[in-house]
């Protein structure tokens, strides 16, 4: 499934690196192991995301490869790229953020446009890019990288394996996730075997958080609520909160799946209060409700295990709103 981006990468030499807005580490690891090993093919790489690294996620990238889009400054670089690489986000050009207009005008400039390739794992990918390499069946986005590097026989540096695999560890929920396949396994041994250490990454991701967030993560768990006979928990977020405790809306990763913790619970709700009256929305199941359906009714998207949407409304509105839809549905799907 390779052969015609390996075609298409010998002949181009400007290529461009992008994914999805509020970037997770399947997102900045496979940019940053696709940039390292096109880099070390003779390629101009560049990476442009229309977000920021999140702060908790900044140790990823200590050569700052990673470079936030501004129109003024990096027209140029859009101008000049031959291939688009979008990592993670077959959902288009809107699931890319800010760059994604500019980016989609360069594909389409009649001529010498850049040619688009997009490279995910989420379900249901719209049709936007000349050529799609979307398995759903991968459990990361890192994984397809995994492939389209090892198989052209290109080389598995410390970093490389290190980004991959930080990508994998947590796109799997440390190795736990539905899609978590023996073939997840084979590749982090690989990973393993060329450098990856599993502690220390496991370490850097899941046990360097401010006290803040321990302390908020605390708060959660003791205000956590049950509703639809033990089978949805859901919490509610708001501003004030957040601010109290010293943590960012983008700081919230494993906040989603608290409830999941409590036995019998099917869904896990999580609502956090947005800035201009909106409220953004995080579900998880044990996969016998596909939460993506119910996040694609709000315009969201995800996986039937892990989905969201940003909806716009009040905090304790769209929270009893979404609990009530959730408890039809559960009673309806035994
Ligand atoms: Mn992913």
């Amino acid at each position: 499934m390779w052969s015609e981006v390996y075609r298409l990468i010998s002949e181009k030499q400007h290529i461009l690196i992008t994914t999805h807005t509020n970037p997770d580490l399947d997102a900045l690891g496979s940019e940053l192991a696709l940039d390292e090993y096109l880099t070390s093919l003779g390629k101009e790489v560049s990476i442009l995301n229309s977000d920021s690294v999140p702060r908790p996620l900044r140790f990823v990238d200590p050569d700052r490869r990673l470079r936030t889009f501004s129109p003024r400054r990096h027209q140029p670089i859009i101008e000049r790229a031959e291939i688009i690489f979008v990592l993670d986000a077959s959902g288009g050009w809107e699931r890319v953020g800010r760059i994604g207009q500019a980016l989609a005008d360069r594909a389409k400039q009649p001529q010498g446009g850049a040619t688009v390739i997009c490279i995910d794992h989420h379900p249901d990918p719209v049709d936007f890019a000349h050529l799609a390499v979307v398995s759903p069946d991968a459990a990361a986005t890192a994984e397809l990288i995994f492939d389209l590097i090892t198989k052209s026989g290109g080389a598995l540096t410390p970093s490389i394996s290190r980004w991959l695999y930080l990508a994998i560890l947590t796109d799997t929920g440390s190795f736990r996730f539905p899609k978590t396949s023996l073939q997840t396994h084979r590749i982090a041994a690989c990973l393993i075997e060329a450098g990856a250490d599993p502690m220390q990454l496991y370490r850097q991701v899941y046990e360097q958080h401010p006290l803040g967030t321990v302390r908020l993560k605390g708060h959660v768990l003791n205000s956590i609520q049950v509703g639809g006979g033990g089978q949805l928990a859901w919490y509610a977020l708001s501003l004030d909160t957040l601010k109290a405790y010293d943590v960012k809306a983008a700081e919230l990763d494993g906040f989603p799946g608290l409830g999941m913790q409590i036995g019998g619970v099917r869904v896990s709700l999580l609502c956090v209060e947005m800035p201009k009256g909106r409220v953004k929305v995080s579900l998880r199941s044990d996969g016998s409700l596909a939460v993506n359906q119910l996040a694609a009714q709000l315009d969201g998207g995800g996986h039937p295990s892990a989905a969201g949407a940003i909806v716009d409304g009040d905090l304790v509105r769209v929270t009893a709103q979404l609990v009530a839809n959730i408890e039809a549905l559960l009673e309806s799907t035994p």
